[in-house]
């Protein structure tokens, strides 16, 4: 029988508890746009705190550096307007090259943006703002989820901000050829031990992904294989995913914690394993309960990998199947 992505995605199809995070950027989506920078500026005062001012970095920052010196330049007027332009995703040339950036461009520029409203170079939002019932309780939502979940929240949003280019030829802005790579906090974890699993697939490919060698992950894959990150689809062989990981894997520390194995009739294997991931933008103060479920075709190669949030801890030791 041969592996289908589509089966694949519903292995331990009981990890994908209804989670609060879609919920609560749902409730951000329908914020009218002021309100929407008004949440993620009260949201981001509390949860930026942690952010490890390092993780921006000079090479980051050099990207994102045309749009930065432009906006100092403008009026507070027309600051508010771009930033109310890029939460709307509307066309204008600003919003078009900000929807060219890589995720963790995005992060890096309203880093910078931040810091330059602390140092008054920047129209603070909100200004005179009275916060709504709406935002109110959207915020209360966000209080609701742990660290990893808001801190997923606050991601997400800032990803979706900006005229999507998705559709638009990948020429007509310039782009980073290479992304610059994170420096890590913590030292490298290199003997990974997983309670259950002795899948040498599944220990390499954490392994590899610890000391951010993307070419050792991805030897470990089908060459149809795929990918599955958070409240995403698939995403499918393996030079997509190599491009992927360059731009959104940098610098994780991968700590999984325990797993169970199971054999299927035609010696293909489905595992599910369960710990924390930490961020290099936010180090070892913020931890994200996750679970991996691996699909590994009966050569021993990685045909599927999907990477969950956790509603809760307990959730990690969720590690039966429903059948
Ligand atoms: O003024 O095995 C606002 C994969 C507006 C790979 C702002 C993975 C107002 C395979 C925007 C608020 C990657 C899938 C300012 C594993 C305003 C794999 C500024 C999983 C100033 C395990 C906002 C990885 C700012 C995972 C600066 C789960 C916000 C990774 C910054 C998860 C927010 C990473 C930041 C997450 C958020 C990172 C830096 C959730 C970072 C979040």
């Amino acid at each position: 029988m041969a592996l289908t992505i589509q089966s694949a995605q519903s292995i331990f199809s009981n990890t994908q508890v209804p989670s609060l995070i879609p919920a609560t950027i749902a409730l951000f989506d329908q914020l009218n746009v002021d309100d929407q920078l008004a949440y993620l500026w009260y949201a981001y005062t509390e949860m930026g705190k942690t952010i490890t001012p390092a993780a921006p970095g000079v090479a980051r920052l050099q990207l994102a550096e045309s749009l930065l010196t432009q906006i100092k330049l403008m009026s507070p007027e027309e600051q508010t307007k771009v930033m109310r332009d890029l939460a709307s995703r509307a066309d204008t040339p600003i919003s078009r090259s900000y929807g060219f950036f890589s995720v963790n461009t995005k992060l890096a520029f309203w880093y910078e943006l931040g810091e330059l409203m602390k140092q008054g170079l920047v129209t603070p939002i909100p200004v005179g703002y009275q916060m709504s019932a709406g935002v109110r309780l959207v915020l209360e939502e966000t209080q609701k989820l742990d660290q990893g979940q808001q801190i997923t929240v606050l991601r997400n949003t800032v990803v979706n901000m900006g005229f999507d280019t998705s559709e638009l030829a990948p020429s007509s802005y310039p782009k980073a050829g290479a992304e610059p790579a994170f420096q890590r906090t913590t030292p490298t974890i290199s003997s990974v031990k997983i309670e259950g699993v002795t899948e040498p697939a599944v220990l390499g490919y954490i392994e590899a992904m610890n000391a951010d060698n993307f070419d050792a992950a991805i030897a470990l894959f089908t060459a149809d294989g795929a990918l599955q990150p958070p409240f995403q689809k698939p995403i499918v062989g393996t030079a997509a995913i190599a491009k992927y990981m360059r731009e959104e894997a940098q610098g994780l520390n991968m700590m999984p914690q325990q797993g169970i194995c199971e054999v299927r009739g035609d010696g293909s294997k489905q595992l599910k394993v369960t710990g924390v991931v930490q961020t290099p933008w936010f180090g070892v103060t913020v931890g994200m309960n996750i679970a991996w479920r691996f699909l590994i075709n009966p050569e021993g190669k990685i045909f599927f990998v999907a990477i969950d949030m956790l509603a809760s801890p307990q959730e990690l030791l969720q590690l039966t199947r429903v059948q």
